[in-house]
C-alpha cells in the first residue's frame, strides 16, 4: 500500500521523485528570461520575435526534467523554450540565438525563438521549425528509430529511450499532427504527444481546431492510443501526469497523448495585443498563473520562504549573465551564411549515419560491365539490394512498396528479402512518409522513401523544404541525409498528376541535390553516391525510361559510383550544343543523327556541370536546351541565364530552348505527342540555329 493511502495528510504532499528546487529555479529563470526580452530586449531591437511562455513554463519544465535518457528526442516549436532550460541547453544560447548573435544553436541564421540542440548529456531536442504541426512527423520518424535500432540493429542504447513531441491546440488541425498520430498508434511507436492547450491559435479560439475545442476528448475512441489530460498549472496534478504519460510511453513502448490545460499570460507574441481577448477574460487567465501556484504548493513543504527569495534571486542573476554574455557575443561574418547548405567536409554533431561511425567503402567510376543489358527498374532494385545487404541502416519505406513490390515495381522482392522492418509500406501520407525519414534520418539510419509519383511530393513539401535547410539552419549542428526516390515524368500517356517532371522545384530547395539519370548504368552510379553520401538527394526515376530499350545498359559493377556535377556527352559535334536530361536524352541523340552536335546529358541538376556546357558551347558557339518540364522558370531557364551571362561572346546564334508549353501534361498520346519536344521539332530547331 502506497504511504499516501496511509497517510492521508501525505496525500498532497510534493512528490519526491520530483527535483523540486530545480523546477522552481527552471521556472523562475524561464520568466526571467521573458522579462528581461519584455522589458529590455525588445525595446531595445536586440531581440525582433519575441514569444512569451507565461503559463506554458512549469509543466514543459516538469516534462523537460523527466527526459533523462541519452537516445531520448523531443521536438517543440517557438513556445518551447522552458523545455530547453530543463534539457541544460546554455541560457546565453537560449537568449543569444533569440538575439540572432553568432554562435548559439544557429549562428544567427534561424528565427530565434524555435530550438535545436544536439545534448551529449540527454535528450536532444531536434531542429525545430516555423511551421505549425511540422513538429509532428519527424518525432514520429526518431520514435521509429529508436525501435528500429533496439530490434534491428540491436543496440541496448536505445532500450526505454523515447520520442516527444510539443504542439499547442491550434496545432492538432495540422495535417502533421495526424500524419504523426496515424503512424505512432497504428505502428505502436514510443512517442508522447505532449499538448499545451491555452485555448487559442494566436486569436483563433480552440474550438475551431477540434469540435468542443478538446483534443483529448476528441481522440477517446482512437485505438491504440493512451489518453490523459488535466490542468498544467497544478503542481501535483502535472507532476503526476507528466510522470505517467513518460512512463507509460517508457515501458509500453506504446503512443500516449498528454493534454494539459495551460493560460498563455501573454500575447501570442509580443506584437499581439490580445484585443480579442475580453479584460475579464485575461485577468482569469491570470489567476491560472502557475508560478504562484507552484510557490504555495512549494513553501513551506519543501522550501522555506527565504530558500525561495534566493532562488528567485540567483534565477535572475543568472538570467541577466546569459545576457551579459549574449550581448558579449556580436554578429556573424556576413559572408559566413554561405557555409553549411551542403556537406562540407566538417561532419555534423547529429544526425545521418555518418555520425554513427559508417564509412562508405571504396567506389570507382569507371564501369565493370557485367552481363546482359538490364532496365533502369533492375538497375535501381539491384541497387538498392546491395546497400541494403551490405549496410544495415538503409530501410526502404513508402506506399505499396512492401508485397507489391510498388507500382512501378523497383522495391520487387525487397520486403520479402530484409524483413518488413527494412522494407515496408506506409500509412497514405507523404508528408508522413518524409517527415518520418526526417526524423529517421536524424537518428543516425539512412532512409530512402518513395514518393509513388512527382505530383503526390506536393503534400510533404513542407517536410522536403524543411528537410534540406537543417544543416544551415542549425549551423551544422544537425543534418538529415536521406534519398527521396520520385519516379515522374511522361509514360504511355500524361495526365496532371501522374506524368509531371517540375524537378525544378528541387533543384529550388536549398540543401537538395538533384539526380536526373536517364539510363540504367548513370542510375546505378547517382544511386550508389546517394546512398552514401551526407546530404539528402532528389533521386527522379523518368518513368518513360524505367523500361525504355534505350535506357538499358549493363549492370556496371557493385562499387561503381557517379559524382554529382559531372555531366556525359553522349554524342560529339562541332556545330551546336545540346543539354538535355532524362527521357529527353534519346530524343537528342536521335535528332543529332546526321548533324554535327555535342549533346550533354546533365545528369545531375544540384550541382550541374557548368563547365562541360560552356566549354563546349565556346566550341560550337550555339546552345540549344530541351527538357520536359514547364518552359516559363524551368531549369532551362537557369541555364540559358549563365550561358547568356558567362558565354555570350562566344555565341553565333541566340541561346534556345525547347520545352513543354506551360500547360498540364494532356492524357490523350496525340495530345501530349504535340506538347513534349519530339525528335522532328528538336532537328527542326538544330537546323535552324546552325542556319542563324
Ligand atoms: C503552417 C503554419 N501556418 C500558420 C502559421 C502562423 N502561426 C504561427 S503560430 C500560429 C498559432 C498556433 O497556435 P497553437 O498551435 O495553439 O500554439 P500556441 O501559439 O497557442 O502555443 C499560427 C497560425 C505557421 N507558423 N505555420
Amino acid at each position: 500500500m502506497a504511504l499516501a493511502e496511509l497517510m492521508p495528510e501525505l496525500r498532497n504532499a510534493p512528490s519526491e521523485a520530483v527535483d523540486w528546487p530545480r523546477v522552481a529555479y527552471l521556472v523562475l529563470l524561464s520568466r526571467a528570461l521573458d522579462k528581461m526580452e519584455e522589458t529590455r530586449l525588445v525595446p531595445e531591437k536586440k531581440v525582433l520575435y519575441q514569444f512569451s511562455a507565461r503559463g506554458h513554463d512549469m509543466a514543459q519544465i516538469l516534462l523537460g526534467t523527466r527526459l533523462d535518457h541519452p537516445a531520448d528526442a523531443t521536438c517543440g516549436y517557438y513556445r518551447s523554450r522552458p523545455l530547453l532550460l530543463a534539457l541544460g541547453v546554455d541560457v546565453a544560447d537560449a537568449l543569444g540565438s533569440a538575439m540572432g548573435r553568432a554562435g548559439g544553436y544557429s549562428d544567427g541564421r534561424d528565427i530565434g525563438v524555435v530550438f535545436n540542440y544536439p545534448n551529449p548529456n540527454g535528450a536532444s531536442a531536434l531542429p525545430m521549425c516555423g511551421g505549425v504541426g511540422a513538429q509532428y512527423t519527424p518525432t514520429a520518424g526518431w520514435a521509429q528509430a529508436i525501435e528500429y535500432h533496439r530490434t534491428v540493429l540491436k543496440d541496448p542504447a536505445y532500450d526505454k529511450a523515447i520520442a516527444v513531441v510539443l504542439g499547442g491546440d491550434g496545432s492538432v488541425a495540422s495535417n502533421g499532427f495526424w500524419a504523426a498520430l496515424t503512424i505512432a498508434t497504428t505502428q505502436q511507436l514510443p512517442m508522447l504527444f505532449y499538448i499545451e492547450d491555452n485555448g487559442f491559435g494566436i486569436s483563433v479560439p480552440s474550438a475551431f481546431q477540434t469540435p468542443g475545442g478538446n483534443i483529448a476528448d476528441n481522440l477517446e475512441s482512437w485505438r491504440g492510443l493512451t489518453i490523459l489530460s488535466g490542468d498544467g498549472t497544478d503542481p501535483a496534478e502535472a507532476a503526476r501526469l507528466v510522470d505517467r504519460a513518460v512512463a507509460h510511453v517508457r515501458g509500453e513502448r506504446a503512443p500516449v497523448l498528454l493534454r494539459l490545460t495551460v493560460p498563455r499570460l501573454q500575447g501570442h507574441s509580443f506584437q499581439d495585443t490580445q484585443a480579442y481577448k475580453p479584460d475579464a477574460f485575461v485577468a482569469s487567465e491570470w489567476r491560472r498563473d502557475p508560478l504562484p501556484k507552484l510557490r504555495s504548493y512549494l513553501v513551506p513543504a519543501v522550501l522555506t520562504q527565504s530558500q525561495w527569495t534566493d532562488i528567485e534571486a540567483r534565477a535572475e542573476r543568472d538570467a541577466d549573465a546569459a545576457r551579459e554574455r549574449a550581448e558579449a557575443r556580436g554578429t556573424a561574418d556576413p559572408e559566413s551564411v554561405m557555409s553549411h547548405v551542403f556537406f562540407e567536409g566538417v561532419l555534423q554533431e547529429k544526425g545521418g549515419q555518418w555520425t554513427h561511425g559508417y564509412v562508405a567503402p571504396a567506389t570507382t567510376d569507371v564501369p565493370r560491365p557485367e552481363g546482359q543489358r538490364i532496365n533502369m527498374v533492375t538497375a535501381i532494385r539491384r541497387t538498392l539490394e546491395h546497400e541494403l545487404e551490405i549496410n544495415p541502416r538503409v530501410v526502404l519505406f513508402g506506399e505499396d512498396i512492401g508485397p507489391k513490390g510498388g507500382v512501378h515495381a523497383v522495391t520487387l522482392g525487397l520486403q520479402e528479402k530484409f524483413g518488413f522492418q527494412r522494407v515496408f509500406d506506409t500509412s497514405l501520407s507523404e508528408e508522413g512518409i518524409v517527415g518520418r525519414a526526417v526524423g529517421m534520418a536524424l537518428a543516425g539510419l539512412l532512409p530512402v522513401p518513395e514518393i509513388q509519383f512527382r505530383k503526390y511530393a506536393e503534400p510533404a513539401t513542407e517536410q522536403i523544404n524543411d528537410c534540406g535547410t537543417i544543416r544551415w539552419r542549425t549551423n551544422n549542428r544537425f543534418a538529415a541525409p536521406m534519398v527521396l526516390r520520385v519516379p515522374g515524368g511522361f509514360f504511355k500517356c500524361g495526365d496532371p498528376w501522374h506524368s509531371q517532371t517540375n524537378e525544378v522545384a528541387f533543384v529550388h530547395s536549398p540543401g537538395w541535390k538533384v539526380a536526373v539519370p536517364s539510363n540504367a548504368e548513370d542510375a546505378v552510379g547517382l544511386l550508389r553516391t546517394a546512398l552514401r553520401g551526407n546530404d539528402p538527394v532528389l533521386f527522379f526515376e523518368h518513368r518513360a525510361m524505367l523500361d525504355s530499350a534505350w535506357a538499358r545498359r549493363a549492370y556496371p559493377g557493385d562499387h561503381y559510383a557517379l559524382p554529382f556535377g559531372r555531366a556525359k556527352t553522349t554524342s560529339s559535334g562541332d556545330d551546336i550544343t545540346i543539354v538535355t536530361w532524362g527521357a529527353m536524352v534519346p530524343r537528342c541523340e536521335a535528332a543529332a543523327q546526321g548533324r554535327s552536335a555535342d549533346v550533354i546529358d546533365l545528369r545531375t541538376l544540384m550541382p550541374w556541370d557548368k563547365e562541360a556546357v560552356l566549354a563546349s558551347i565556346r566550341r560550337t558557339r550555339r546552345c540549344l536546351i530541351v527538357h520536359e518540364d514547364l518552359k516559363t522558370a524551368g531549369f532551362g531557364a537557369e541555364i540559358a541565364a549563365v550561358v547568356a551571362d558567362e558565354a555570350f561572346m562566344d555565341l553565333d546564334a541566340p541561346v534556345a530552348r525547347l520545352t513543354m508549353p506551360d500547360i498540364p501534361s494532356p492524357h490523350n498520346p496525340v495530345l501530349l505527342d504535340w506538347a513534349v519536344p519530339s525528335v522532328e521539332r528538336i532537328r527542326a530547331k538544330i537546323d535552324e540555329l546552325v542556319a542563324f
